[in-house]
């Protein structure tokens, strides 16, 4: 068995979401932060055999799009407060970022 572990952009967690629960998949949705941009995503956890990871990414790659963020970052000088100001940068955002894992032991109490 293997474990998916998918950092979707909250604006495509609904259709990611969607698209699982069409094809028959068990999951579950954790609210998540991103280190960086400090903002929301949804982080899916996704328990399935091992012949289904390719699919599963497959399902997760079509609704998750690839976006531009605007992020400030600050000047590595110390500036007298009130003088600092942020420079914004672009980053790509997504479609999503996927771990795969290993499941040694899975149990249903
Ligand atoms: P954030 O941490 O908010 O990152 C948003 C985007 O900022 C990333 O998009 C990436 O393009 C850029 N970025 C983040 N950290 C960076 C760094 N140290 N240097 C340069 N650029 C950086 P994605 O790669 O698509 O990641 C989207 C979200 O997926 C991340 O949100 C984070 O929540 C998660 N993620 C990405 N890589 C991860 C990893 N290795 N481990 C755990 N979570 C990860």
């Amino acid at each position: 068995m293997k474990l998916v572990i998918a950092v979707v952009q909250d604006k495509d967690h609904r259709k990611v979401t969607d698209a699982l629960l069409e094809r028959g998949y068990k999951f579950t949705n954790i609210a998540s932060t991103g280190g960086l941009l400090r903002e929301g995503n949804v982080t899916f956890l996704i328990g399935i055999d091992e012949d289904q990871v390719d699919d599963v990414i497959q399902v997760i790659g079509a609704h998750s799009k690839t976006r531009e963020q605007l992020v400030n970052v600050f000047p590595p000088t110390i500036e007298p407060i009130g003088t600092c100001i942020p420079n914004p940068v672009k980053v790509q955002v997504g479609g999503a970022t996927v771990f795969v894992l290993e499941v040694q032991r899975s149990e249903k109490l």
